[in-house]
């Protein structure tokens, strides 16, 4: 097989580097290990940016994103017993976010590649880059017991934290940044009403917790829970008293509990690699850096990674300057670096830190009273979490 662009891996962010890449005129490829469904199981990001939605409409799929997303225009912190909400548009002169789950963006995707007649291989097994040191390129993978091989101009490895690509580089030319935390996030996902018609991030002695949505049905709740803690000791009941027990009364009043429908544990992980190119292999997304989930960065992240990646790849095959490639690891990791700060203070703000004590707790509350009763420190929050800009 012959390419332009061979990508591997089948997430967001191959999906819409794909997607970009056609809506120009390149050819791409991509090579995803796991089967669709695999893939579309994963219940994992909720709170869009303006920069993915506008990326998504840009390229024609944001029409069911537009229908059932939900606009967000602020969202709440919770600690000492109160709520204070934090004006997310009023703040930043009208930017907002978008809930809608990464899943439900992902089959968008994926719908958009089938009507494109795109390639997608499933289960393709084994893949390695190789010659992206010099000028040609290519892909080997192996698929129902045979061996295939996808030559191309560029690869982008797009294939997350565990993927083949930046275990590729060759030894010594990556540096990587890590911090990791001790404690992971219990999620659930439950056909509730939620309890706030916005999310709710809370601090309390007990630890952290996040109320969240995906519908006016369909909720996502986590709980901040030991590094070691085992899912088979969470049975429902015990989620539900523990989320209400953190939860300032006025809201764990009015919580709406039933069966989950997904249950799972996701360890908490900061981790950047520099640079995010070699030669002609990019990475892109968490095959590149990792956030810890408080600041719903990831997907964001490997949106505007796709944006910097697909102008550099654009601009080469319109013109043959490859000025944008050359600055791509750079460009994106400006911003990375940004999203990494902000992530690890609102999990280093919102969380329980048991070496910490008691002190630790009583400073992360004297910020955040200051925080929310300070317009300066308010407005640095919310042009975060809505994004900055690309
Ligand atoms: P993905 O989604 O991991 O996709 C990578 C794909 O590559 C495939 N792959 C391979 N394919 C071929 N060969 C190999 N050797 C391969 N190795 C891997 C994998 O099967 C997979 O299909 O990475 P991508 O595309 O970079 O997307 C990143 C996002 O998925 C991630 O950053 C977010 O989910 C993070 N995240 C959140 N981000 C947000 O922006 N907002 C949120 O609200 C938010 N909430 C979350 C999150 C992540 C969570 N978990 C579970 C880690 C909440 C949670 C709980
Ligand atoms: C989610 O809905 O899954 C979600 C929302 C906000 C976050 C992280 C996850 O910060």
């Amino acid at each position: 097989m012959k390419t332009q662009v061979g990508i591997i891996g089948g997430g967001p962010a191959g999906l819409l580097l794909s997607q970009i890449l056609h809506v120009a005129g390149i050819d791409s490829v991509i090579l995803e290990r796991q089967s669709r469904d695999y893939v579309l199981s994963r219940i994992r990001a909720g709170v869009l940016e303006q920069g993915l939605v506008d990326m998504l409409r840009a390229v024609d799929v944001a029409g069911r994103l537009d229908r059932e997303g939900e606009v967000h225009t602020g969202v709440n912190l919770a600690f000492d017993g109160r709520v204070e909400h934090i004006d997310l548009e009023g703040l930043t002169g009208g930017k907002t976010v978008t809930v809608f789950g990464q899943t439900e963006v992902t089959r968008d995707l994926y719908d958009a590649r089938d009507a494109m007649g795109g390639t997608v291989v499933h289960e393709a097994a084994d893949v390695t880059p190789h010659g992206f040191d010099g000028g040609t390129p290519s892909l080997t993978y192996r698929k129902d017991g045979m061996e295939h091989r996808v030559d191309c101009d560029f690869i982008a490895a797009c294939d997350g934290y565990h993927g083949v690509g930046r275990q590729s580089f060759p030894p010594g030319t990556i540096r990587e940044y890590e911090k990791t935390y001790p404690f992971g996030w219990l999620g659930i996902l439950s056909r509730t009403k939620p309890v706030d018609e916005e999310l709710i991030y809370a601090n309390h002695e007990r630890g952290f917790v996040l109320c969240s949505m995906r519908s006016q049905v369909l909720s996502r709740y986590y709980v901040q829970v030991p590094a070691a803690a085992d899912i088979a000791d969470w049975s429902d009941d015990r989620f539900w008293d523990e989320l209400r027990a953190r939860l300032p009364a006025s809201v764990a009043d009015v919580l709406e509990t039933g069966p989950s429908i997904e249950k799972s544990i996701a360890p908490l992980r900061s981790y950047v690699a520099e640079p995010l190119n070699h030669g002609r292999l990019f990475l892109a997304g968490d095959a590149g850096h990792i956030v810890p989930p408080t600041g719903a960065k990831g997907l964001n992240l490997a949106a505007s990674d796709v944006h910097y990646l697909s102008e550099g790849l654009i601009g080469y095959y319109r013109t043959g300057d490859e000025t944008g490639l050359k600055s791509y690891s750079e460009r994106a990791l400006r911003r990375i670096w940004k999203a990494e700060r902000f992530s690890w203070w609102m999990t280093m703000l919102m969380h329980r830190f048991p070496e910490e004590g008691g002190f630790g707790m009583k400073v992360q509350q004297a910020e955040l009273d200051y925080l929310t009763g300070s317009t300066a420190a308010k407005t640095a929050m919310a042009e975060n979490y809505v994004g900055l800009p690309y």
